[in-house]
This record gives C-alpha cells, structure tokens and sequence, in this order.
C-alpha cells in the first residue's frame, strides 16, 4: 500500500480504492480543471509558469529512502504537534490552526536566482507527480513518528528557478498573519516572527528534502503545515518548517528560530545524532509515537535518522558536535 513510487508516468499512484473524498488526487484534479478554465492561470509570471510545469518528482533518485516501519496512527500525527504560530501547547494546533487561510497560497521564491518568481500552490499541484514515501521523522523533545508523506524533491522546485553559484544556502519563512495565528499574539510568544529555517545548498538538493503537500494520502492538515512544509527525513523535527510563504537563495548561513532562541541548544545543522546530547536531555532514545505512561515505547534512535548510508557523505570531515 504505502510504497515508494518511483515510475514517473503511473499517476494517479494510490489505488483509487484508497482515494477519499477529500484526496489530495481528486483535489489535484479539480485544481487542473481550473487551470485549464484560464482561472488560476491567469496572471502567473512567466517564471511560476515554467516552473509549475515542468516539477516532476525524478525518478529512482532516492534508492533506500522508505522505511517498511509501521505508519504512526494518522491519529497521532495529526494531534500532537508542534506549531508555535497557534500555541505552546502539543494540543494547540490541532484546535487553533483551522484559523489559517490555505487557499489560495503563494510562494515568493527570491535570491540568488537566475528567475526569482512567485509559485502559486494551485499550479505547483497541477503540475507534478506527486510521490508518497515513508520517512521516519524525529522531533527534538526525542519522540518519532513514521510519516508517509506526500511531496516532491525540494530540488525541482529549486531547479526551476535557476540557483546562482553565489546560492550557498537557503532560507525559509512561514506565514506570518496575526489575525490568523492566536499564538503569534500572544504575551508569551518566543519567537521573533517570522518561523525561519535554513539548510546548505547540498542539504537542500539531496533527494531526500522533501517539500510535502500531503500525508496518509490526503492534503496536509493545516497543524501539519499546510499547504507546503519541508521534511528534512535526518534532521530533528524543528527543522520542518511549516506553511512556507517564502524560500530564499542565499550567500552567507541564515539565522534560525530556534538557534536565536537558544544558540546553545539548537544549532544550525540539527542532525540526528544519538552520540551529542542536548544540553538539557540525553538523545540516544526516542519515544515512538503513541507513546505512554505504562507503554513508553523506547527506541534506540539511529545516527542520521537511519539514513547515514543517503547522507552521511554531506558532512564528511566535519566535527558533527561543533555543527551540531
Ligand atoms: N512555522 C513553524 N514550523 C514548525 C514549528 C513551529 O512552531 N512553527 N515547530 C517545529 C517543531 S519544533 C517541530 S518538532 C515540528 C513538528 O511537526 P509535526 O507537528 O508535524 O510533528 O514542526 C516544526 N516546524
Ligand atoms: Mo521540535
């Protein structure tokens, strides 16, 4: 059921027993419908156009990429979550974050680029295969979950804009709407808004950065991030940046939300990393989600995720607990 798709041309690639009413297929097939009534269509730079075109996943880029570890129940991932934008709290986002406007949804695509452009989520959905691939995915606080998600090499996306030699990294922001976001106004907010992530240019080209649209076969959730969040599969969870309304090309390391908020407990690669602790936790084990009390679930967690075979040659010759 759950399988790496790798042939480009098998779309629609769930069997349509699995298609719900509110599938992310059907929804891609609504949005081609409007494409070709001229209502998205219309007035798109040159750019996006090109660029939601031709964003076609490659295929057999990413041999070993998907786990046969059992899915974490839909259930679970989707009520246990992290997005300060809407609260503190894990249960926050799932309560609050209906508030947020996804539709329509644009993406400014700036920088060190040879077509700085704007994508507009409606095209970018029309225009790709979409692949579901199971990640195992990790958040700092040491719980896991295995996610089949619903995306596209970051890669083709960045491709269409034309990276200049002067890209050396690329910087992220989430929406910032306060109207929409309850966390944001809030007296305790934290964080310097806008959510801001980063990743080095080779990061953000391996065939394993995910720019995710869906899970479980169906459109992101908006706790989840919707309509566009990254999935870094060997990074801790605070790298997964969600509802991204901007993507920046850049010269010089970006500064993160979580490195400015604490530089000495969150660093700017954030690797997977059982052999460096966290100043505050030990982060040898996991909590596999669900997790509780009399069933906690603890796993031993894996350098890079499990994929050190993919990735660990990105970081050859450097002290991975000075770029923690
Ligand atoms: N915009 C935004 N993105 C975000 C966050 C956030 O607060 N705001 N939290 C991060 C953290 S700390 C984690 S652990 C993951 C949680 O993703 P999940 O809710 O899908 O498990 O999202 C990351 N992306
Ligand atoms: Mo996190």
């Amino acid at each position: 059921m759950l399988r790496m798709k790798s042939d480009k041309n098998s779309w629609p690639k769930i069997p349509s027993s699995e298609i719900t009413p509110e599938s992310l297929w059907l929804k891609r097939r609504e949005l081609i419908a409007l494409a070709v009534g001229g209502v998205v269509g219309s007035g798109l730079s040159t750019a996006a156009q090109s660029a939601s075109r031709a964003l076609v996943a490659q295929p057999g880029t990413c041999s070993g990429c998907v786990t046969d570890e059992t899915p974490t129940p839909y259930e679970a991932a989707s009520q246990y979550n992290n997005f300060y934008e809407f609260g503190t709290d894990k249960g926050d986002p799932a309560k609050y974050a209906s508030a947020l406007t996804t539709d329509p949804w644009s993406v400014e695509v700036s920088g060190h680029v040879a077509k700085p452009g704007t994508l507009h989520l409606e095209d970018l959905l029309g225009g790709f295969d979409l692949e579901e691939r199971i990640y195992r995915f990790r958040c700092v606080e040491a719980w896991s979950m295995v996610v089949p998600w619903v995306g596209f090499p970051l890669a083709d996306l960045l491709r269409r804009f034309e990276p200049t030699s002067d890209a050396k990294y690329v910087a992220f922001k989430t929406a910032y709407r306060r109207s929409e976001m309850r966390g944001t106004r809030s007296f305790t907010s934290i964080i310097d808004w806008p959510y801001r992530e980063g990743l080095r240019m080779d990061e953000a080209m391996h065939p394993l950065t995910l720019m995710t649209v869906g899970m479980y076969g169906k459109v992101l959730p908006n706790q989840s991030g919707a309509p566009l969040r990254l999935i870094v599969p060997w990074k801790y969870g605070f790298k997964s940046i969600k509802s991204i309304v901007s993507i920046e090309l850049v010269d010089k390391q970006p500064r993160t939300s979580w490195q400015e908020l604490a530089p000495q407990e969150y660093g700017f690669y954030s690797n997977v990393n059982p052999e460096v602790d966290h100043p505050r936790w030990s982060q040898r084990f996991e909590r596999r989600l669900p997790s509780s009390v009399f069933n906690p679930n603890r796993i031993a967690t894996q350098k890079f995720n499990g994929y050190e075979a993919q990735v660990a040659g990105l970081y050859k010759g450097m002290d991975l607990s000075k770029f923690y």
